[in-house]
């Protein structure tokens, strides 16, 4: 059993995680999918499907998901020291301020895992002030920029399993990495869930309660939940930071028309889409858009799409939440307010919850 467990992160790579449908990677990026895997039973995300059916759409749509391919990771990490982009440096900021904190709630042997890892540089911080953690568990979907991103932790971290799990998190139904590393062990650390980002903003409301609750049930009863949540509401400040000057964030968004024409053999000219970042006042979220400059038609996999001048493409989605309007979301989804922390600024919050029915510790709420 022990040695099952004494995984490097290549090995950990080979192992699929069960409920998480694929372990994603650039060889199967072009795999047509068999007839009979596909139905209302297939778990399996496909980047065609979502292209195909999001481009048939009235309203033309495609997941945030699928910007980060490789490239798209590293244009994201670019964007993270744009100085437009408040939310990296505050939410960094942040955990700074509340590592120590958060390591006391935390406790001894952490088993730490941390979704959409992405260059897991913030996890140094708490992985910093933590008492001897466990293990590390980083799930992203970019399984290339997922493994070069850990590679170095295993010699920093003495003792720390570092176990790298490529997948699409929303999807996680369970973890059998936690099961075998709790299994037999007296003292068993806490599983920390470390969201930061801001990324259970790129989720409706309604998909954000519905990981969250999904995250409960995987991460058992005495859990604990970091969750990094943006609460700027002003278009000043939000339009330049999803719309920069440098052009950083267009290249990410444009990206995917780059990943379209490669894996799914098409024909998107790049000079007839621009980038676009609108907030929405009303639904609270900045949203991306890549906007035809001309009425054109584009071909995917030999499907033909036409699109009017400025029709455009919805890329993503970023909500924005109060405290107050994070604490109902996080509530309806079970878990309740252990901590909460926010940035000089008022912008981003770092929010700690624990599982409603689970609740221990000395602060004593009780569900
Ligand atoms: C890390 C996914 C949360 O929504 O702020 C940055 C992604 N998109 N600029 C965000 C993003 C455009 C980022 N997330």
């Amino acid at each position: 059993m022990h040695d099952a467990l004494a995984l490097t992160p290549s090995h950990a790579a080979r192992a699929p995680v069960r409920g998480a449908g694929r372990i994603f990677g650039p060889a199967r990026a072009r795999t047509t999918r068999p007839l009979h895997d596909i139905g209302p039973r297939s778990v399996a995300p496909s980047f065609e499907r979502d292209v195909l059916a999001g481009l048939a759409q009235p309203r033309k749509a495609i997941p945030s998901t699928w910007l980060y391919d490789r490239r798209g990771s590293e244009l994201f990490e670019q964007i993270t020291r744009v100085e437009s982009y408040y939310p990296t440096r505050n939410e960094t900021q942040v955990l700074q301020a509340a590592a120590h904190e958060i390591a006391e709630a935390a406790g001894p042997r952490a088993i730490v895992v941390e979704l959409g890892s992405g260059s897991s540089r913030k996890t140094r911080r708490l992985l910093d002030a933590l008492d001897t953690p466990q293990a590390y568990l980083p799930i992203d979907i970019s399984s290339q920029f997922l493994h070069a991103s850990v590679a170095a932790l295993p010699s920093l971290y003495a003792g720390l399993r570092v176990m790298p799990i490529a997948a699409d998190f929303t999807r996680i139904e369970s973890l059998p990495e936690l099961t075998l590393l709790r299994a037999g062990v007296a003292d068993r650390g806490r599983c920390v869930v470390f969201f930061p980002g801001s990324t259970i903003g790129n989720f409706t409301p309604e998909a954000a309660v519905a990981l969250l609750r999904r995250i409960r049930r995987w991460a058992g009863p005495d859990a604990l939940l970091i969750v990094g949540a943006d609460g700027t509401q002003d278009p000043a400040v939000l339009i330049p930071a999803y719309d920069d000057p440098g052009g950083v964030t267009a290249a990410f968004n444009l990206n995917l028309l780059v990943r379209i024409n490669r894996e799914l053999t098409a024909d998107f000219d790049l000079d007839a889409f621009r980038h676009e970042a609108r907030f929405d006042a009303q639904s609270r979220r900045v949203e991306m858009h890549l906007v035809s400059r001309r009425s054109q038609r584009v071909s995917v996999l030999g499907r033909r799409f036409d699109f009017s001048a400025g029709e455009s493409i919805h890329t993503e989605n970023a909500y924005k939440y109060s405290l107050h309007a994070f604490e109902q979301l996080a509530a309806r989804a079970g878990w309740l307010h252990a901590q909460r922390w926010i940035d000089g600024q008022a912008r981003i919050a770092v929010h700690v919850l624990e599982p409603v029915a689970g609740t221990r510790g000395p602060r004593g709420m009780v569900g």
